[in-house]
């Protein structure tokens, strides 16, 4: 689990690294699942004329580069959320990717055994995940160098994508390194110690579709890189301001994020489906079928698609001035 001087550096700093936590067998059956998907996507737009190869002969990064540089709109496809849309969606745009490999990382004993020690060990999943896959940002046109999935990361506290019903829950993220993150391909960047400088103003960014905290709020502080090699996790404090750099590396950086909290506490995304990673004192309610778990999802989707939710799906950004 984690040391004391573990427990004390996240209750200071607001985030903690943490080295070697996952290996390949971890990440691989995710690596492969992604390879499937994207081979899938190619062959699809291939089809529709979209593109004009499948791009065969790439290996994963190339090909997810070349893939979205011919296809910006195609980036919600690969995440692990639906898009965040208030209001009405169009269904052929409105898509998650919940595949096994993505629910065994959700429940992978070694990331669950961190998140118990912070939180204790009745977890839930929270629907709040992202998918980062960031190639070179040369690779990338304007709208997708705007979007936080595969260009930049602007400053913010993660509390600014849950809706106020989870002012008061225990919300941890854990970022997960896919490939390494340092400095020149986009790690992550953290202010420590601004967790406990309470929630900030975040408002439409200049350069990300995210919210973002100003300038004026920010006061020039640089923040802490946060470097990280393959099979690492960064794990935050929900009100941590952080942001990542630009990837102007030749390489991709992949990292997925996830959000933990204990069962019982509402995740802020009520629209979504969370679920209970690991129960000590029931383990019967734990979620133990991806197909379960894609099924969740699936039928938020068509609640969404055929406007029977008819709530928020996350806080009105321009409103979270505080
Ligand atoms: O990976 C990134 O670029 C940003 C991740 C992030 O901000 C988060 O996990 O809250």
């Amino acid at each position: 689990m984690l040391t004391k001087n573990q427990l004390d550096g996240f209750d200071q700093n607001g985030f903690l690294v943490i080295d070697h936590v996952l290996d390949d067998q971890d990440i691989a059956p995710l690596e492969q699942e992604y390879a499937e998907l994207l081979g899938a996507k190619c062959q699809m737009l291939f089809q529709q004329g979209r593109i004009p190869s499948k791009f065969e002969e790439y290996g994963f990064a190339e090909r997810f580069a070349l893939t979205l540089s011919a296809c910006p709109d195609c980036v919600d496809d690969f995440n692990i959320s639906l898009p965040l849309v208030n209001g009405k969606v169009e269904a052929d745009k409105y898509h998650v990717h919940s595949g096994p490999a993505v629910f065994w990382l959700l429940r992978n004993d070694k990331i669950l055994d961190v998140v118990e020690a912070i939180i204790g060990s009745e977890i839930c999943s929270s629907p709040v995940l992202q998918m980062r896959i960031k190639p070179p940002q040369q690779a990338l046109d304007e709208e997708n160098i705007a979007h936080s999935n595969i260009g930049v990361t602007t400053w913010h506290q993660d509390t600014v994508a849950v809706l106020p019903e989870a002012d008061d829950t225990n919300q941890v993220t854990v970022w997960v390194a896919i490939t390494d993150a340092d400095e020149e391909n986009g790690c992550l960047v953290s202010i420590p110690g601004s967790h406990r400088e309470g929630p900030k103003r975040h408002q439409p960014g200049e350069i990300a579709r995210e919210p973002t905290i100003p300038e004026s709020i920010i006061n020039g502080r640089k923040g802490m890189p946060l470097p990280v090699k393959r099979g690492g996790l960064v794990i935050f404090h929900k009100q941590n301001i952080h942001c990542s750099l630009p990837n102007h590396s030749d390489r991709l950086r992949w990292s997925v994020d996830l959000r933990y909290h204990p069962a019982g506490q509402p995740s802020g995304r009520p629209a979504f489906p969370g679920f209970v990673a690991r129960s000590q004192s029931n383990p019967g309610l734990e979620l133990k079928d991806p197909m379960v778990w894609k099924r969740l999802w699936d039928d938020a989707r068509t609640r969404i698609i055929r406007g029977e939710y008819s709530g928020p799906i996350f806080r009105d950004w321009d409103n979270t001035c505080k």
